[in-house]
């Protein structure tokens, strides 16, 4: 089966890739000629990944997937959530975003945090969610060097490295995105658009 990943990121691309079996033949944005931005206008994780599916399939007419994912801090009641990648401002600079982060949890002492990550599925005129998480905690510094976003400074439940610290095969296990797609593989032959 031929599926579009209807993302510009990078690092989302590689991971997803590494959790696909080989019969789901993935496209990137890029592999279709899709070269704009997908404007994301919606205010919550499942409108914006609905939103960047939709695009796809009556855009370009291809069967495809998208996930918005978003940092949800307790302390902050789920912020920065769906405006992770803008948390400080539109340049979406993502040093600048955990320098945000850093400051608005100084006072607080609830550290807790989650990933989540809101899978959108367009299949054979069908349509559907699936929803992954990953709970942790926030650290006062950087650390690690691999991933993407905020994995530098987010530690997962039952770990003392950060998500960049773990790398890919840690992370490939037990992240956000990694439940969402587990979810979302198990959900392709249960709507029968295998
Ligand atoms: P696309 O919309 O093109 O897929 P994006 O980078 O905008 O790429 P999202 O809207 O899903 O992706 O994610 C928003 C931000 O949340 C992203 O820029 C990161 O800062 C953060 N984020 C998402 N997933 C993450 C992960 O696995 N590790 C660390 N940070 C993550």
């Amino acid at each position: 089966m031929k599926l579009v990943f209807a993302t510009h990121n990078a690092h989302k691309l590689a991971e997803v890739k590494q959790l696909l079996p080989k019969q789901i033949e993935l496209l990137s944005l890029t592999d279709i000629g899709c070269v704009e931005d997908i404007e994301e206008t919606g205010s919550t994780l499942e409108e914006n990944a609905l939103i960047k599916a939709k695009y796809v399939l009556d855009t370009y007419g291809y069967n495809c997937f998208a996930d918005d994912s978003g940092l949800e801090i307790d302390a902050l009641n789920g912020a920065p959530g769906v405006y992770s990648a803008r948390f400080a401002g539109p340049e979406r600079n993502n040093s600048a975003n955990i320098e945000k982060v850093w400051e608005e949890l100084s006072e607080k002492k609830n550290k807790n945090a989650q990933f989540r990550t809101v899978i959108a599925v367009c299949i054979d005129g069908k349509e559907w969610q699936c929803e992954g998480k990953v709970r942790g905690y926030i650290l006062p510094e950087k650390r690690g060097e691999q991933g993407f976003g905020y994995d530098p400074i987010f530690v997962p439940e039952g770990y003392t490295q950060t998500f960049a610290e773990l790398g890919d095969e840690v992370k490939n296990k037990i992240s956000h995105r990694a439940r969402a797609i587990q979810e979302f593989l198990a959900s392709i032959s249960a709507k029968g658009a295998e």
